[in-house]
């Protein structure tokens, strides 16, 4: 099946008929196509989001408001048809399809069709002048929206929505690894009365795609979703154009994990912040840190729970642990269980490709678990992204806060304990832009979301988001 661009509310093959092909994780084999699309793609996809902005930044918020509820509820209608596609291209289980990306995509175009009618802007009189001010929040204009091959209709979608909620026209790139739902997308926003040219995709590579709309000129915002190196790239091109910059970027997350915690919500909650997806979320849970009066009982029983994982097939009812995403990510992954062997690391579990039945050039790997010796390691210091943890004990709060906050990154912490102030003293020291406090992944959309340090730059979610798809002028009245 070959992808195409969706440009103008058309599908059309991109202009430099450069193609690449489409991979599915679970066989390895090719099962489609992606354009490579070319600078002239992308500026066509520009000249129609410029064209429809006017009309789009001048809808109502009700009627913006209409239109993305009916995206939200026809992406519920096709839920099976997006998830087999989610599955098909990303090798994670069509169950975790059904159950989380595709809801949570319908769920991010429902959210901010909402926020938008409920995003306020502030004014201030100026006592004793005879003065008003007020704060107009206008759109943008022309923004890109970038996102990566883990969640890919969840994040893709996650950028968009509040983009075109808050007025703006949207030039978007989903990864080329995973083109298929966000292709599939475009009908979808057709049907549900989007006007042409509000949102257009353009597939293709980072390096000739992606490039030529963080380097357009009158792209003004670039919302971006994937590792801290491509991040760091983005933010040296946009500098010297002073285009609004959204980050969020890679995660080396910490989890906590204290005596007095309830310990069997802790361990089933810890199998899935360690192994969800794959392990392929920027928020995993990825250095486990156990104190050590139960840290003898945490790595029997956490092994015996991870041994008890099935890696198979992503349509397998069964199955927990699907494909990842590429071969060379799995190559990746697989150097970095060699790195912690070097680094005197123990292999507890896994470690292994899996050869499944029938799928035997899919790219599958047992969930690992590795006892390392220093929290300075590798693998407990670079972002793996894979099924593969690290465990050690630690002794004192300020033990672990240091060891926790000792990596480049920022993104997310976990921690459990019933104790309320150890709460409070290590979620205000925490390095981090989410502390989960006895729970992991539970989301509300309209909390700020995003790191710090090397996990990037800025917020998403809620009015954050809204915040950062418009530009707030100040109008003072003298009267
Ligand atoms: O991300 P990239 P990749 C981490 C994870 C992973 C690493 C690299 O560690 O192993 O990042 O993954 C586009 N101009 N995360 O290679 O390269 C690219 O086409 C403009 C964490 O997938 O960052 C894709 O659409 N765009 C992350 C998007 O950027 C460019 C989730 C992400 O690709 C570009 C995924 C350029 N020069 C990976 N180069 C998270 N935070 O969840 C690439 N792109």
């Amino acid at each position: 099946m070959s992808v195409q661009n969706y440009i103008n509310g058309q599908y059309e093959t991109p202009s430099s008929n450069e193609w690449l092909d489409n991979f599915c994780p679970a066989t390895g084999e090719v099962y489609g196509k992606i354009p490579n699309s070319s600078k002239v793609d992308v500026e066509n996809a520009y000249i129609a989001a410029k064209s429809a902005f006017p009309s789009w930044s001048q809808t109502t918020l009700e009627e913006r408001s209409r239109i993305l509820i009916k995206i939200s509820e026809l992406l519920e209608a096709n839920l099976q048809r997006f998830a087999e596609a989610e599955s098909k291209d990303n090798g994670k289980p069509v169950l975790l399809a059904k159950e989380v990306d595709i809801p949570r995509a319908a769920s991010n175009f429902r959210f901010f069709g909402n926020a938008i009618t409920q995003f306020a802007s502030e004014s201030h009189e100026s006592v004793g002048h005879d003065a008003l001010n007020f704060t107009l929040r206008q759109p943008i204009g022309v923004v890109g929206c970038i996102s990566p091959w883990n969640l890919p209709l969840y994040l893709f979608t996650w950028k968009i929505a509040p983009a075109i909620a808050a007025g703006n026209c949207v030039v978007a790139k989903p990864s080329e690894v995973t083109p298929m739902t966000a292709y599939l997308l475009g009908e979808i926003c057709t049907e549900a009365g989007l006007p042409k040219g509000v949102l257009n995709i353009v597939h293709g590579l980072g390096t000739t795609t992606g490039q030529a709309i963080i380097e357009h000129p009158d792209i003004k915002a670039i919302s971006f979703t994937g590792g801290t190196a491509t991040g760091a790239h983005i933010a040296k091109v946009a500098a010297p154009m002073f285009k609004k910059l959204s980050l969020e970027l890679g995660g080396k997350n910490p989890n906590i994990i204290f005596a007095d915690c309830d310990y069997d919500t802790m361990l089933k909650t810890t199998v899935r912040s360690s192994f969800a997806n794959q392990g392929q979320i920027c928020l995993c849970g990825s250095r486990i840190f156990v104190e050590r009066s139960i840290y003898e009982k945490f790595k029997t029983d956490f092994v015996q729970k991870v041994k008890a994982l099935k890696v198979g097939h992503p349509s397998e009812s069964s199955t927990n642990i699907g494909a990842l995403v590429s071969k060379p990510h799995l190559e990746k992954v697989l150097d970095y269980i060699e790195i912690a062997k070097q680094e005197n690391g123990t292999i507890l579990c896994g470690g292994n490709k899996v050869s499944v039945k029938d799928f035997e050039n899919g790219y599958y790997l047992e969930p690992t678990v590795i006892e390392v010796i220093t929290d300075e390691c590798r693998v407990n210091q670079e972002e793996i992204f894979g099924p593969v943890v690290t465990i050690m004990p630690f002794d004192t709060e300020d033990d672990v806060l240091q060891m926790a906050n000792k990596v480049k990154y920022g993104l997310s912490a976990t921690l459990w304990t019933n104790d309320l102030k150890r709460t409070m003293r290590m979620s205000n020291q925490l390095q981090a832009g989410i502390v989960w406090v006895n729970t992991w992944m539970m989301r509300d959309l309209r909390t700020p979301f995003g790191g710090v340090k090397a996990s990037g730059v800025g917020r998403e979610g809620g009015f954050e988001a809204l915040r950062f798809f418009t530009e707030a002028k100040n109008v003072c009245i003298k009267y």
